[in-house]
């Protein structure tokens, strides 16, 4: 019996390329996708595995001590090997690095923070998948993913990458088993391209994100300086439809809303990289009674359902000081 590697990832195309970047070095591992709501369960069934990578995953603050005791736990009896880019506090950033055999979290994409610590130890092409992961997230600009794009044809990887982040929006691919044999796929050095169907997918993909544009600029709203469309169009789309509601009206921000049981999900963007949208969503959210965050160019939110048009004036009013 040789020894148990599991490997959990998000299932969006960062986390997919982490996570391929992870099976490249640990060949045979299990590959299982989680995400923040599901993780501490996700987490605590993975037994009996002497290495466990975690890639991708964000930690949220409602489940911090819960978290950090489950990872103190699982450390003890096995190597755990955490790489993620999402804030999380300095003292638990601290700790972790103390009790974790591998605890990254830093700039850019969870890809390269995974590609960056393996890359001595798997083939060089690799760094292709890490550079695929960094574009999907919108962090290829940082200085090691641009200083490796100049050895490569960007503009066939950005080709490829776009295979993953669009082909997955697809009813074809976004289901975890496709994305498990994606993970395979790009673990043995093949490419998105060579995955029978992906290219289809990836084109219906891209015509329906156009075919949205369309909509947005027929339904999106403007107040102050908020452009916002509601209910519109499905999961997958949401960060462009904020964008494009921020886009067809000329304001700073862009909102997506759309219901889900009581509550209101939120989803910002915009076009202005000067905004901490993350500290925007929290600080807007909490004062009407949600929550929010998320990265500073896509961040999101959820409150109450009757709360939409005061969500909107508190949003332009932290946007003032911004
Ligand atoms: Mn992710």
């Amino acid at each position: 019996m040789g020894s148990r590697t599991i490997i959990l990832t998000h299932s969006d195309s960062d986390g997919i390329c982490a996570g391929a970047i992870a099976l490249s070095r640990f060949r045979g591992a299990e590959i299982f996708f989680t995400k923040p709501v599901s993780f501490f369960d996700d987490l605590n069934s993975c037994s009996e595995a002497d290495r466990i990578i975690i890639t991708d995953i964000a930690i949220t603050r409602k489940d911090i001590s819960a978290l950090m005791k489950l990872l103190e736990e699982k450390s003890r009896s096995g190597e755990v090997l955490y790489f993620d880019h999402h804030p999380v506090p300095a003292k638990a950033k601290e700790k972790l690095a103390r009790t974790l055999a591998v605890y990254v979290n830093g700039d850019g994409s969870a890809s390269e923070a995974v590609y960056r610590h393996f890359q001595n130890e798997i083939p060089k092409e690799r760094i292709w998948v890490a550079i695929y992961g960094a574009i999907g997230d919108y962090e290829e600009r940082t200085e090691f993913v641009e200083s490796r794009l100049r050895s490569w044809d960007a503009r066939a990887l950005y080709f490829e990458a776009s295979m993953i982040f669009l082909g997955i929006k697809d009813r074809e691919f976004d289901d975890y088993d496709s994305k498990r044999s994606m993970v395979q796929t790009l673990s043995e050095g093949r490419n998105p391209s060579d995955i029978p169907g992906l290219m289809e997918a990836t084109r219906r993909a891209v015509k329906d994100e156009f075919s949205l544009y369309e909509l947005v600029k027929k339904n999106a709203q403007k107040v102050g300086d908020v452009g916002f469309v509601k209910e519109l169009y499905s999961f997958g789309f949401r960060g462009p439809s904020a964008l494009f509601a921020a886009t067809v009206t000329n304001s700073r921000v862009g909102v997506a809303a759309f219901a889900r049981k009581n509550k209101l999900d939120i989803t910002m963007r915009s076009c202005d990289y000067s905004l901490q949208l993350s500290s925007l969503a929290e600080d807007a959210a909490e004062a009407v009674g949600g929550s929010g965050g998320g990265h500073p160019h896509a961040a999101g939110a959820r409150i109450p359902l009757e709360k939409f048009d005061e969500f909107i004036r508190e949003l332009n009013k932290v946007l003032k000081k911004q």
